[in-house]
């Protein structure tokens, strides 16, 4: 289904000539915009924060909106920059040293920015985790990691497995606890007695900075490395995608846990010192767009879940609210469904820009430029500076409109670079120069490129990846379960959902109660949003003769598709 393409809008955008531009487009223009390239430091605490403090005319600027429906707070350059000053020196206190891995688990808040700031200063690299994570989720990555340091609330405090994390050395506690021992450090106690100076530890610019874990198809979830260096993309995509202007209100909905309320919810917008609004709390659609009102929001970055549910609650929902302010809309995640697009214009009178990346990419590749018309169904083009194609299987570039994998020319400065203690995962991702994304698309003759799907077994629930491994890997520890297969299942409104199929061992019988145990199993031990919302009962899992689920089998029987290759299928 082709939609009638959406011509681009007059106004003064920052990238106005994307072809022109592209051609002699060089990333060294762009750093030009970092002192870093005259004096050598490196610090994106010092390019996202303690530069604008510098500036006098800035450091009064808000930088920090902060809201949720208990507490508001107004935090300007400056007031964050002494504070995630004092945050540094009692990191540095606990003699953590450049390199060492920081982890937060906690719910979006101030104290929050003023720890993650703090952490890089000392150039450590922050490990940002979902609140929702239960002991499972949250002991895997910090084991993995080998995190000496954890950043937490005390509510959250039973779910960090600590007889089980050697390496875990202090857990810094926000808000009031009544918990001794040598391994706590209470963050306030220790803010109020913190020097307000420090001196930011310059680094490399390929130094560690950022680990966020991802799910694959198979493993437990890997930690993917971002370095300093990264910021050159961040400011770009800020500058060409966000369009983001001196005075602008942003809103990234995104929760620091997942890439995108790093990259797009920290670094973007306060490398460019824009006002950066974060709101705490649960999503509705009056808060919303309450949040989107009452703070004047002229770009608002989300995601297709959050808009499809929008969509659900009506337009005359958006007519309660004066939301004249709104300017700019972006979605990341997953496919933006032509449907919303014409929704957001009739809605918002704006266009909505769909835009495509990784956790491993680091920053948007493949987007809509507010100056380009859309085509609707279309992730966009790929930015300046970027190189995408569509690759066959030994990385070749195949002709336009043929399906295949999409893949992007190494060397963008966002890309990841490390799969944490795991080179081989790292190389697999790259075949003849190219790095393989796990999606499949195509491009049309004017370069736009259209998603297809993903390649492999990774679900894509309402924008969070999930790998089926780890669902399944829990399923089996549930003692009536005797094997389990998980596959994702399209679903209108959270574009997929996560199915399992499970045989049960002997002594227990198939009831709603039983399974519905174990669904909550799974979603206390890993989180709520990996929890199956549907389980089948099957006498047995396909699997091949080398015992490998075979997941695709699954999914042809759950959708009623034609079965294809089962030669390797198990008797
Ligand atoms: C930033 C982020 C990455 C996967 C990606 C793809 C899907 C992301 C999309 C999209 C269609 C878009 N995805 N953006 N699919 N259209 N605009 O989402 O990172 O959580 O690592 O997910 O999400 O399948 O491969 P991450």
């Amino acid at each position: 289904m082709d939609m009638q393409a959406i011509p681009a809008r007059e106004g003064e955008y920052n990238l106005k000539n994307y072809e022109d531009f592209r051609k002699d487009f060089s990333w060294e223009d762009v750093e030009k915009n970092f002192s870093w390239h005259e004096t050598g430091k490196v610090n994106m605490a010092y390019e996202a924060l303690d530069k604008h403090a510098d500036n006098p005319d800035k450091k009064d600027k808000i930088a920090l909106l902060y809201s949720d429906p208990n507490r508001e707070e107004k935090v300007s350059f400056d007031e964050l920059r002494l504070k995630s000053n004092k945050f540094a020196n009692v990191l540095k206190k606990y003699d953590v040293q450049k390199g060492d891995r920081v982890f937060l688990f906690m719910s979006r808040s101030p104290e929050f920015y003023e720890a993650f700031f703090g952490i890089l200063k000392v150039g450590a690299i922050a490990g940002p985790l979902f609140e929702a994570f239960m002991e499972q989720a949250v002991g895997d990555r910090l084991e993995n990691s080998e995190a000496r340091v954890l950043i937490t609330t005390p509510d959250l405090l039973y779910r960090i497995p600590q007889d089980k994390l050697p390496n875990l050395e202090k857990i810094v506690l926000v808000g009031e606890h009544e918990e001794e021992g040598d391994q706590y450090i209470d963050f306030h106690t220790e803010m109020k007695s913190a020097s307000t100076d420090f001196d930011i530890v310059w680094v490399d610019r390929e130094d560690g900075m950022l680990l966020h874990y991802t799910s694959g198809s198979t493993g437990k979830p890997k930690g993917i490395l971002h370095v300093h260096n990264a910021m050159i993309q961040h400011y770009a995509t800020g500058e060409w995608v966000l369009d983001l202007k001196e005075d602008d209100i942003y809103w990234c909905t995104a929760d620091p846990g997942w890439v995108t309320g790093t990259s797009y919810g920290i670094f973007a917008p306060w490398l460019h010192g824009v006002t950066n609004v974060i709101r705490g709390g649960r999503f509705s659609p009056d808060d919303w767009y309450k949040t989107l009102q009452d703070n004047q929001v002229t770009v608002w970055y989300t995601a297709p879940t959050a808009l499809r549910m929008l969509v659900s609650y009506g337009e005359e929902k958006v007519r309660e609210y004066d939301l004249s302010a709104l300017r700019h809309i972006l979605s990341v995640g997953e496919p933006l469904n032509p449907e919303v697009i014409t929704w957001g214009l009739k809605a918002f009178d704006l266009r909505i820009h769909d835009t495509w990346w990784m956790t491993e990419t680091g920053a948007q590749l493949i987007v809509n430029i507010p100056a380009l018309e859309i085509r609707p169904g279309s992730m966009g083009k790929p930015i300046p500076g970027v190189e995408a194609s569509i690759v066959d299987n030994e990385g070749n570039e195949i002709p336009p409109n043929q399906m295949g994998n999409l893949a992007i020319k190494e060397g963008w400065p966002a890309m990841m670079r490390e799969v944490w203690n795991n080179k081989g995962k790292y190389e697999s991702y790259f075949i003849n120069g190219w790095y393989v994304s796990g999606d499949s698309a195509y491009r049309d003759e004017d370069g736009y490129f259209w998603f297809q799907g993903r390649l492999d077994d990774v679900i894509n629930t309402s924008g969070e990846r999930v790998g089926p491994f780890e669902v399944e890997s829990k399923l089996i520890e549930h003692p009536a379960v005797a094997e389990a297969g998980v596959i994702g299942k399209p679903d209108p409104e959270r574009g997929e959902i996560i199915k399992a199929f499970i045989t049960l061992n002997p002594g227990h019988e198939k009831s709603d109660e039983l399974l519905e145990e174990i669904r909550q199993f799974v979603k206390k031990e890993l989180s709520a949003h990996a929890a199956p919302r549907e389980i089948e009962v099957k006498d047995s899992i396909p699997k091949t003769r080398s015992g490998k689920i075979m997941r695709r089998l699954l999914k042809s029987w759950e959708l009623g598709l034609p079965t294809g290759d089962t030669s390797t299928l198990e008797e």
